[in-house]
């Protein structure tokens, strides 16, 4: 395609873009949530936006279906980020990456043992690398969502999940034990694109740069 593709998923990347984009010029006609629409044109006739799920902005980009995309950086580590530009980190849908467990759980005391511990987390390599570099043991365990019950039914001692307010968390009796990082938006683009459309997309990068606060 010969204009600018952008991958965007629902809610609050969507969201938060938004003022991002309207910086470059750039306003979708029509609301996702609203429309079921997956294709969203926008002011700019050479300009549309996709809308894919959270975890596959990274896979879209990469395979040049679209030229830019917005992606957590918990997304970016999953993914691995090859064929990806990361210029930018957007300071938007900000977040903070940790472990958490039941309240009353002695998780030091527990590290501390030696024994393995069983971990449910949907960022098996964030987890991974985590528990490796504190020489930890762990046996983790892939879920798709919904990590706050895994510690509530005995599927795992542990979860390693974003933590925003600390709401759900609180819901379910679980604490934070350990920050891993702060996660943030950035924003991708296609390798090939870049050298390719540089006169097209180089404007779109720096207006949203200098709109990023
Ligand atoms: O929802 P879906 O399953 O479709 O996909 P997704 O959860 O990956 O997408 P989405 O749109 O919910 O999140 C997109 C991106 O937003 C993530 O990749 C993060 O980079 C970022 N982000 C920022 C968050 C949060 N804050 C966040 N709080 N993503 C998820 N959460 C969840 C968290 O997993 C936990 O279940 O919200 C819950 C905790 O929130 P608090 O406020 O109760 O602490
Ligand atoms: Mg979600």
């Amino acid at each position: 395609m010969n204009g600018i593709t952008i991958a965007l998923s629902k809610g609050r990347i969507f969201e938060e873009t938004l003022p991002l984009l309207a910086a470059a010029g750039i306003v979708p006609t029509e609301n996702p949530e609203q429309s079921r629409k997956l294709i969203i044109g926008t002011n700019r006739p050479d300009v549309r936006v996709v809308i894919v799920r959270a975890s596959d902005t990274p896979t879209y980009v990469q395979y040049g279906a679209a030229d830019l995309g917005i992606a957590g950086k918990d997304v970016l580590i999953e993914h691995g980020g090859a064929g990806l530009y990361q210029p930018l980190d957007l300071k938007i849908a900000k977040c903070r990456m940790s472990v958490a467990v039941p309240v009353g759980f002695d998780y030091a005391a527990a590290v501390r043992s030696g024994a393995r511990l069983r971990v449910a987390t949907k960022y098996i390599n964030t987890a991974r690398e985590h528990f490796a570099a504190k020489g930890v043991h762990v046996d983790l365990i892939k879920l798709y969502g919904s990590m706050e019950l895994a510690p509530l039914v005995g599927l795992a001692d542990a979860i390693v999940d974003l933590v925003s307010s600390g709401n759900t968390l609180k819901a379910n009796n679980l604490v934070a034990v350990e920050d891993i990082m702060p996660i943030s938006s950035r924003l991708i683009v296609n390798q090939a694109a870049l050298k390719m459309k540089r006169e097209l997309l180089q404007p779109v990068i720096d207006a949203i740069a200098g709109a990023v606060k």
